[in-house]
């Protein structure tokens, strides 16, 4: 079911090539890139018909508008099972309580005295969220979207997901619905790589916005990288990823149950067990059997993304050798089930998200924790963070100098300008004190 990476023995390789060693999925979103571009290009030119057009193409329906009815908002909620209405309400409500502590403050800094420069911290004014359908609609992203967004203070936010069939082209209830609880009124029926479009570029009936985020397939991540440069993104989101870092503390069911949960994403979601315990590693791999065949979607999505290159058991020679190998992996969802969970989780660099101990699954981040979901994959927890309300502000600094200030670091910018041979730069300076440099302190 699973493949076993066994790196005992030998000294671990540093830095890359330890990280060629670990599994990972295939996810070439260059490729795709060409694929979208004529798609990019028809929303440009003819606006709301290209995304009619596609529509009827990709998902089967021909549209009377774009834009989804406010009443379909309302209606969607009415409908919506008081229970999942329910656990939605609890969901948006921690992601409320954590994402309001992460607003951030005007800071001033007094350089000197007259001088100081002052950071001002400023919402992007207009974004689009994008839900997907088909396969993976899921309310709680819409959630971990828009909550930070209001939370940083965006004025305005629309939403896209691709029209259903099934309900006469409008996107699927629970999406509308979960805008609804959300207060998102601005919806649109719209999928993948042309979603993306009508956002950057605006159609008759979508202004465009100054940034997209959300989820999707590769359609959606190379319609991203399209227009990376033109508009903000948050991330080319690729397939989940859970790696869980155990010891022979951990329990073989827990761990067998949390890799099952996110591969039953994808085929390609990645799952990935980096354990010092053979003992635990051979109950893990009994466990799997049994739990899988008791579960939904077998032959679709886990089998094929437990036994895909990307997943693997990685047994290794001991917790600090566990702690080389998930940093450099950088997994979207770090799992620590070991003796002393939090120390060892206090240890980790890279990872989207760490959930400590045996009470805290990915499961729960995904709906409940109060954290956010939308998190780096494909090894860019390096680098980059999951979505926050920091992914929606921009920080912009205000510079203020008194004639006195300017004078007593005037000598410095001027040697500068010289010494990168822009003159102009330095004049800039003397025509405020009669064309001479004045004499520092
Ligand atoms: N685990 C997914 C998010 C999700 N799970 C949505 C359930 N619904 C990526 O973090
Ligand atoms: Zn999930």
């Amino acid at each position: 079911m699973i493949s076993r990476i066994d790196l005992r023995g030998d000294a671990l390789p540093e830095g890359p090539a330890l990280r060629d060693l670990l599994p990972r999925a295939d996810f070439d979103v260059s490729a795709a890139l060409e694929k979208v571009r004529p798609i990019c290009e028809a929303v440009h030119h003819r606006g709301d018909a290209a995304l009619i057009d596609f529509a009827e193409r990709f998902d089967g329906v021909r549209l009377e508008s774009v834009r989804v009815p406010a009443q379909a908002l309302t209606d969607a909620l009415e409908a919506l099972d008081p229970a999942v209405r329910a656990a939605l309400e609890e969901s948006i409500r921690r992601a409320r309580l954590v994402h309001r502590e992460q607003r951030r403050g005007t800071h001033t800094t007094q350089v000197v005295p007259g001088g100081s420069v002052t950071e001002k911290w400023v919402p992007v004014e207009r974004v689009g969220l994008y839900a997907p359908g088909g396969r993976s609609v899921y309310p709680s992203s819409v959630i971990m979207n828009a909550v930070p967004a209001q939370e940083a203070g965006v004025g305005s936010i629309a939403l896209a997901s691709p029209p259903q069939a099934e309900f006469a082209g409008l996107p699927h209830p629970t999406i509308l619905a979960a805008c609804a609880l959300l207060g998102v009124d601005e919806v649109y029926a719209a999928g993948g790589a042309t979603a993306v479009a009508m956002f950057a570029y605006g159609t008759e009936s979508c202004p465009p916005a100054d940034m997209v985020t959300g989820p999707g397939n590769i359609w959606v991540a190379a319609a991203k990288r399209f227009f990376t440069g033109k508009i903000g993104i948050d991330a080319e989101a690729g397939p989940t990823e859970i790696a869980i870092l155990a010891d022979d503390t951990a329990d073989p069911v827990h761990v067998a149950s949390d890799l099952i949960s996110q591969a039953e994403h994808d085929p390609l979601a990645a799952a990935v067990l980096v354990t010092d315990s053979v003992e635990l590693a051979e109950a893990v791999e009994k466990e799997l059997q049994p739990q899988v065949a008791a579960t939904k979607h077998i032959e679709d999505r886990i089998v094929p993304a437990l036994k895909g290159r990307q997943s693997a058991i990685v047994l290794v020679d001991g917790l600090e050798e566990g702690l080389r190998v998930v940093d450099a992996y950088g997994a979207e969802h770090l799992e620590i089930q070991t003796a002393d969970a939090a120390a060892v989780a206090d240890r980790v660099k890279n990872a989207g998200a760490i959930f400590i101990g045996p009470w805290a699954p990915v499961s729960l981040g995904d709906y409940a924790a109060g954290s956010n979901h939308v998190l780096p994959t494909g090894g860019c927890a390096c680098h980059s963070s999951g979505l926050s309300v920091q992914s929606f502000l921009r920080g912009i600094h205000i510079v203020d100098y008194t004639k006195d200030a300017l004078a007593d670091v005037a000598h410095h910018v001027v040697t500068l300008a010289e010494a990168e041979d822009l003159p102009a730069h330095g004049a800039a300076i003397k025509a405020r004190f009669g064309w001479k440099v004045p004499e520092g302190k």
